[in-house]
């Protein structure tokens, strides 16, 4: 039987709207237990990393050769005991589901599950996240993490940073609709696989999900999956902080969960972006839950 060990990462070090860091506990409130109970998988919490609030920190500690990027030093430090706890998970036969939080805290997934192996990643998010700190128009972590794992630029020479099991040849990005000039330019030098949401429209998300886990896995150990919840429409999933038009619907988002699953190479897992003081009645962070029951094997009959 798998086991799902959850680790709450409430960080919002990496986003410009404040309140991301109670996703966590939005997420627990909103029934994960239940719902992977449901999936027929055991699940053992490990709690939350210790985070301190932003107001404890001077977004400004860096300096200026690490360019434009917020709460550098910070990020590092949750990386680095996230890809601690991810790794000391896999290690376990456990799976890790880590809870953001925004989505900076996939440099520490990423970095921990590529820590004794070679990983795909598929990437179900509005946004390509492949920004750097010379290339960010926000100075926002969270449009960093894949291009963080991957080392490029500035992340090349960090400890912490720059996952060497983890290439562009296999990482999918899943839902494309708001990339950034120097993001379109990365996404086709670096030979990514990439599905715009006009790929879902035209082929389907069965086969475009399909295809992004087969692209992730080939001759890898496993795929980590990456849950942005502004992936959905901001109709179906109002409690996120860069909300983008014209997402995914809920049954397209149960069903590519549904094909993660049956691809049965899920290695590691987040849900990420999920911010109560945007949200309506807690029905994102549900959502989350839901999506995450999915993807770990819950079926209707
Ligand atoms: N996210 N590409 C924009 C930026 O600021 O770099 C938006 C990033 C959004 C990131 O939603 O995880
Ligand atoms: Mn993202
Ligand atoms: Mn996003
Ligand atoms: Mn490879």
């Amino acid at each position: 039987m798998t086991t799902v060990r959850i680790i709450g990462a409430p960080t919002d070090y990496g986003a410009n709207r404040r309140g991301v860091d109670m996703g966590p506990s939005a997420i627990r409130y909103g029934g994960l237990a239940d719902q992977l109970a449901g999936a027929g998988v055991e699940t053992v919490d490990a709690g939350d990393l210790a985070v301190p609030r932003a107001e404890e920190r001077d977004p400004d500690t860096e300096a200026p050769s690490r360019g434009n990027a917020k709460f550098l030093r910070e990020t590092a430090d949750v990386s680095r005991r996230l890809a601690d706890a991810v790794s000391d998970t896999l290690a376990d036969g456990e799976v890790p589901l880590a809870l953001g939080g925004d989505h900076s805290i996939a440099i520490g997934s990423l970095v921990g599950s590529a820590r004794d192996a070679d990983i795909g990643a598929v990437w179900f998010d509005a946004h390509a996240d492949l920004n750097t700190p010379s290339t960010t128009p926000s100075g926002n972590v969270h449009g960093m993490p894949l291009a963080a794992a991957l080392g490029f630029d500035e992340f090349a020479d960090t400890d912490w940073a720059n996952a060497p099991g983890l290439s562009p040849e296999n990482v999918a990005l899943v839902g494309l609709r708001s990339v950034d000039e120097a993001e379109v330019d990365v996404i086709r030098d670096h030979g990514f696989t990439a599905y715009t949401m006009s790929d879902i429209d035209e082929r389907g998300i069965t086969d475009v999900t399909e295809e992004a886990m087969a692209a992730a896995a080939d001759g890898t150990d496993g795929v980590h999956v990456s849950l942005d919840l502004d992936w959905l429409d901001p109709k179906e999933a109002p409690g996120v902080g860069t909300p983008v038009r014209g997402g995914v619907t809920y049954r397209e988002a149960h069903s590519a969960m549904e094909t993660v699953d049956e691809a049965d190479c899920l290695r590691s897992m987040e849900l990420v972006e999920v911010n109560p003081t945007l949200d309506q009645h807690n029905e994102t962070a549900e959502l989350a839950t839901e999506l995450a029951a999915s993807a770990f094997g819950k079926r209707v009959l």
